[in-house]
């Protein structure tokens, strides 16, 4: 059990403490919560010898210099779910500037740079975004994305003027450097299969393609107590119909997911019917064209209903992301690392979204994966044991080495 490995748990406690809910962890883009966590990652990334500055739209960068033209990639998020875990995000952040760390504190410069980033949004738990932060960076923030609001009505824009960012330069975060080397993200497995195996770490070869919506069934809000039943267009029934649907309908392929996790009821009276009902639907599967025929197939399905229950609907498209399958050479090159770590190298696919996915525009990506009990994340029971992350710290601090012999 090293140091290393006992400091980046610890700090994963220090930042979980870094939130917008007293005894939860809520921190998303640009908040307080965030401005917090910045204060404690600024100063772990300046003590492992990194010059550290935050951009315009709120990634925090660390870069330890070395001594040739190219640039290694490493880092993950800092932004959360709502009610989170402590290591979804933060753990590839600690342990990405862990293994700059230990090359600081041995004095060595690699023929590389290395920039840590800690990302701004991976999540979009504020605006419903996604990736607002690795976008910036690979140059594909999308700019209409300034006026999205979040639920006090306050927009991206001025949520990054608040943070310390100018909106109006979001361009200037676009990574400047060519000579890239790759881009390498720890991340919790958030699954139940390395538990499954026995097995601390594995190696990402695929992340799965995603897309998102926001349904709204519109009908009448009414007195629940003298509408008849057939004289009725309610909204929440409509929505009902459609959460199972899309469940029965995850179940027809394999390897794909289909979820509801937001469900929002107006007026929301126990005496009123619904007049509106607002879902999200989430869609996931390692074929982009399984996921978009299936996307399809539900939102035919919430069309038909509306016309069945006489109500309308209206469907917008919140973001969709392509699969994207990891590179060869980086997958080989973590294999070859987690087996220099005494540890049997296991493939597996990533049914969660990484900036991984957005970074892949950039540059090669890798992801390592570290085992997480019974496969819980997005859940405050998200649980790693330190010994694990000791390996991932050896593995990345591996992966570094070879890289710098290539
Ligand atoms: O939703 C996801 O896959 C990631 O946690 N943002
Ligand atoms: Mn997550
Ligand atoms: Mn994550």
């Amino acid at each position: 059990m090293t140091d290393l490995a006992r400091a980046v748990m610890e700090r994963c406690d220090l930042l979980a403490a870094c939130s917008e809910d007293p005894g939860r962890i809520t921190r998303p883009f640009a908040s307080d919560a965030m401005r917090r966590a910045h204060v404690y990652a600024h100063e772990w990334m300046r003590r492992a010898g990194m010059h550290v500055r935050r951009d315009n739209v709120g990634n925090l960068r660390g870069r330890y210099e070395g001594e040739g033209p190219s640039t290694l990639l490493l880092g993950s998020h800092l932004d959360s779910v709502r009610d989170a875990g402590r290591y979804d995000g933060p753990l590839g952040v600690l342990v990405a500037i862990a293994a700059v760390q230990r090359l600081h504190e041995a004095n060595r410069r690699l023929p590389f740079a290395i920039e840590v980033f800690a990302f701004a949004d991976e999540e979009g738990l504020r605006y419903g975004s996604t990736y607002l932060g690795s976008r910036a960076l690979a140059g594909q923030f999308v700019v209409g994305d300034l006026a999205l609001t979040d639920a006090e009505g306050i927009t991206v824009a001025s949520a990054i003027e608040s943070f310390g960012g100018d909106p109006a330069r979001i361009e200037d975060d676009r990574l400047q450097s060519v000579d890239l080397l790759g881009y390498c993200e720890v991340h919790i497995e958030q699954g139940p299969i390395l538990e499954a195996r026995g097995l601390p770490v594995g190696i990402v070869s695929a992340i799965a393609g995603q897309s998102r919506f926001e349904i709204v069934f519109s009908g009448e809000a009414g007195h629940a107590g003298t509408v008849p039943m057939d004289r009725r267009r309610d909204a929440l029934t409509a929505a009902a119909e459609m959460v199972l649907a899309v469940e029965a309908t995850a179940t027809t392929e394999k390897g794909l997911v289909a979820t509801v996790g937001k469900l929002e009821v107006e007026p929301g009276a126990a005496n009123v019917i619904p007049g509106q009902a607002a879902l999200s639907l989430d869609v996931r599967h390692a074929d982009d064209g399984v996921r978009t025929r299936v996307a399809e197939a539900l939102l035919a399905r919430a069309r038909e209903t509306a016309r069945r229950r006489k109500l309308s609907v209206e469907v917008r498209a919140v973001s969709s992301n392509p699969a994207v399958r990891c590179s060869p050479r980086l997958v080989n090159l973590l294999a070859q690392a987690v087996k220099d770590c005494r540890q049997q190298p296991f493939e597996l696919t990533s049914g969660a979204g990484h900036d991984a996915v957005v970074m892949s525009s950039l540059t090669d990506v890798g992801m390592l994966f570290v085992r997480c009990k019974g496969g819980v994340s997005h859940n405050p029971a998200e649980s790693v044991t330190t010994a694990d992350v000791g390996v991932a710290i050896d593995v990345l601090s591996r992966f570094v080495d070879l890289l710098g012999q290539q």
